[in-house]
């Protein structure tokens, strides 16, 4: 028996994943002897309906000066966060006399907007290696994990933010109280905190249970991000569903009272009562919907193996560790993953040790099937491969929310 991160309350295991690796941890060949593992297990809590991690690896395994993840790989990524950037700069008037704050900003795809307008801003990012491209765009980047100590000694070397963002970030961070507290005392009386995160709706409509590893610890919902906020003074006062990482939410906070309450909010709480999100028994039923796209995808990839088709698959995403190694897909059933991060490339996936390549080599071998790992991405992957899918007369694999072949 755990109690929950946010109100204490027991909560009970609701899906049970086994022993995974670390989702980022890409390892080479002398690696695979001693890489780390931990339980993974989620948790619903009944009383303030967190759904969440019993537990999490040390924050140091996951993020560090080796980090793999790399924000900007993705071109209509880096168009969603300056859309993201004007939508706060027109709601707070963000100009040369504000102070504006991103809490993980990676390397630097959000924050470079604030560059570019001349917003006076501080980047929060404890992974050095993404930190430093970040700075190398001119962000002013401090390579820290944000909390409560962090936000005290910002209003001392700054002043209270007018703008404070967050994109995929809170989502990572068990401490949440220490970073609520820490908001807190940063933002300005009139200030807005927004961030966005995949949403709770979204993976249970979807059954996206591949958002589901080491680094998200929260699988947050407008209810449950209302009743942490209100914990700490602050409220819930907008939202905006966003259509990025298979389906997130932006939560607009500010200081209890200073915003006005938008319908956008009760209108969600009124959709999530009817999706079952505060009933233990909607988490039973996502189990299942699990197990059943677990059992069609292996027998497909078994099917194709024994005809001797060429699989392989698109995207090292950290959701794919938790889809390899709870489906135990080998590197017999796909022969390798194609990513453009040259850091994962040369290297084998965590756990399942599938080869990572280069989209060159991708390009050259010529597939049958395409397994999308990067499912999130599909429009623009499609998009830019559909004249070379044609050609070669390969097909997509999907399985979010269920598997099917998918003409290209
Ligand atoms: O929350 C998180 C999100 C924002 O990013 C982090 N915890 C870690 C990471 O999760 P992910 O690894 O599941 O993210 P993505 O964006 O689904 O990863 C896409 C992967 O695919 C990257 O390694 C880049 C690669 N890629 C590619 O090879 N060709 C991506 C695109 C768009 C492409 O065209
Ligand atoms: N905002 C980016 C990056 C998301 S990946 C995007 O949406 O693409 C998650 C990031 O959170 C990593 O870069 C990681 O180093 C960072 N992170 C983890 N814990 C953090 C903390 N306590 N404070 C600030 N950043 C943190």
């Amino acid at each position: 028996m755990k109690n929950c991160l946010i109100c204490q309350t027991n909560i009970d295991v609701f899906m049970d994943f086994g022993q995974q690796p670390i989702a980022n941890g890409f390892v080479t060949k002398e690696q695979f002897d001693d890489e780390y593992f931990f339980h993974m297990q989620t948790a619903f809590c009944p009383k303030c309906t967190m759904v969440q991690l019993i537990e999490q690896p040390d924050r140091e395994k996951m993020f560090h000066e080796n980090y793999a993840f790399f924000s900007s790989t993705s071109n209509y990524m880096v168009k969603h966060f300056a859309a993201f950037v004007e939508d706060m700069t027109s709601r707070q008037n963000l100009g040369t006399n504000s102070f504006a704050v991103e809490i993980g900003c990676n390397d630097g795809i959000l924050s470079q907007n604030f560059v570019k307008a001349g917003i006076p801003h501080l980047g929060v990012e404890p992974s050095k290696n993404v930190a430093e491209i970040a700075r190398s765009k001119g962000v002013n980047v401090t390579t820290e994990f944000f909390d409560k100590a962090l936000a005290e000694t910002a209003i001392k070397n700054y002043k209270k933010a007018d703008a404070i963002f967050s994109a995929n970030v809170m989502c990572h961070i068990p401490y949440m109280h220490s970073v609520f507290e820490g908001i807190k005392i940063l933002l300005d009386e009139n200030g807005i905190f927004a961030f966005e995160d995949p949403y709770l709706g979204d993976i249970i409509q979807k059954t996206s249970f591949d958002q589901i590893y080491d680094e998200h610890v929260f699988f947050f919902s407008a209810h449950s991000v209302s009743y942490l906020a209100n914990m700490h003074g602050l409220e819930l006062f907008d939202i905006a569903p966003q259509i990025t990482h298979g389906g997130s939410m932006r939560y607009y906070i500010a200081h209890k009272d200073a915003k006005p309450l938008s319908q956008n909010v009760s209108k969600q709480l009124q959709f999530e009562k009817e999706l079952g999100l505060d009933e233990g028994k909607t988490f039973t039923a996502f189990n299942a919907k699990i197990d059943k796209i677990k059992s069609d995808l292996i027998t497909l990839l078994q099917k194709l193996h024994n005809e001797g088709k060429k699989v392989v698959a698109y995207g090292a995403t950290s959701k794919s560790t938790t889809t390899a190694n709870y489906f135990g897909i080998t590197p017999e059933l796909v022969q390798f993953v194609s990513d453009t991060t040259p850091i994962k490339q040369g290297k084998y996936t965590p756990g399942m040790h599938i080869p990572v390549v280069s989209h060159e080599t991708f390009v050259a071998s010529e597939p049958d099937y395409v397994l999308l790992f990067a499912w999130n991405h599909a429009k623009e992957i499609m998009e830019n491969e559909a004249a070379y899918m044609k050609n070669r007369g390969a097909k997509w694999i999907m399985y979010i929310p269920q598997v099917e072949i998918v003409e290209a």
